[in-house]
């Protein structure tokens, strides 16, 4: 099975089935877990290459992430910055000790010309991740964001300015000539559970659907294809999908959502709290699961990540 996933909402439920399958998820014949994750939140940081999103969902598939930030690493330490700061350098972007080996070991892995994708799998095996973690591509994309002050780069609207400003509109740049990573496709195609991760439609999702190929792989794909969705009774559980749905026009419900990945998925899960949505996204085309989607701590991921695989049959 296959999810699509940004950072911490989709690192959750990847993390939740890969509590539900066997071995963590790692492959088997004809199963485990692919988790396909958006790049567009990548950034360079004291010259280090830093991949926020496939970190979330690698460090918490380790069970090694910082639960209550949600993405960095538990029991960090931040001396390294401290020194930097004292070097002159812009310290916003926090990275711990302990991340930054991560990046410094993914930067001069990339240097020497070995793709994203070849890097993210070693860094997730030296880490004990069992399933397979892939950067949607392995080209640069980067997402930026239109605001009434100007044109940000996504870590400078995310982070620095702490998603204050109003976004008007958002471009990934270098995704009309990015290719997908090895993999995607056939994690894409060959799954019999698709999984659209309780990501940000917008930042997160978008990103990957848009990579050339991904989102008629999707179509084309013969699995179970469902979307959780990141809003739960008109809020955001974590991050500006609320906002982001207002700004560009949209209903912030999971009515919205569900508008937005008509076409793409066909089943929607929605939250307990909005079961009143369940007949008109039904009436959409989609069929309509509602559970509790406010996953928590692993074994609310557990749960929710066993009642998706139960609807494809799987025994988890
Ligand atoms: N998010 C923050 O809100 N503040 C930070 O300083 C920050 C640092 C950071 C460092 C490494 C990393 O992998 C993620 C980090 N994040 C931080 C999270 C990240 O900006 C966002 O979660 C994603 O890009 C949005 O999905």
């Amino acid at each position: 099975m296959t999810v699509l996933a940004g950072g911490v909402g989709g690192a959750r439920l990847a993390h939740g089935f890969a509590l539900a399958l066997p071995d963590g998820g790692a492959p088997a014949d004809g199963g485990g877990l692919t988790c396909v994750v958006n790049v567009g939140d990548d950034t360079a940081r004291h010259g280090l290459h830093v991949s926020p999103d496939l970190d979330t969902v690698m460090y918490t598939l380790a069970g090694l992430n910082d639960e209550e930030r949600g993405w960095g690493l538990t029991g960090e330490s931040y001396a390294t910055l401290a020194q930097l700061e004292r070097l002159g350098e812009d310290t916003w972007f926090t990275l711990g000790d302990k991340d930054l080996a991560t990046h410094v070991v993914r930067t001069a892995r990339l240097r020497e010309g070995v793709p994203l994708s070849e890097v993210t799998a070693a860094l997730a095996a030296s880490l004990g991740v069992h399933a397979r973690l892939l950067p949607v591509t392995d080209d640069p994309v980067r997402t930026r964001v239109t605001t009434p002050s100007g044109t940000l780069a996504f870590q400078e609207y995310f982070v620095r300015r702490q998603h204050a400003d109003a976004v008007l509109g958002l471009t990934f740049d270098g995704i009309g000539t990015a290719a997908p990573a090895p993999g995607v496709l056939p994690a894409v195609t060959d799954a019999d559970l698709l999984v659209v991760a309780p990501s940000n439609p917008f930042l997160s999702v978008e990103p990957v659907l848009g990579v050339p190929g991904v989102r008629d792989a999707v179509r084309a794909s013969r699995a179970r294809r469902v979307a959780v969705s990141p809003i739960v009774g008109g809020r955001a559980v974590k991050g500006p999908a609320a906002q982001i749905l207002e700004t560009l026009g949209h209903e912030v419900s999971a009515l919205g959502v569900a508008r937005l990945y008509t076409g793409v998925v066909d089943v929607m899960v929605i939250d307990e709290a909005d079961a009143a949505l369940a007949a008109p996204i039904a009436d959409l085309g989609f069929e309509v699961v509602v559970t509790g989607t406010v996953m928590g701590g692993p074994d609310g991921r557990e749960r929710l990540a066993r009642e998706l695989l139960a609807g494809v049959g799987h025994r988890a």
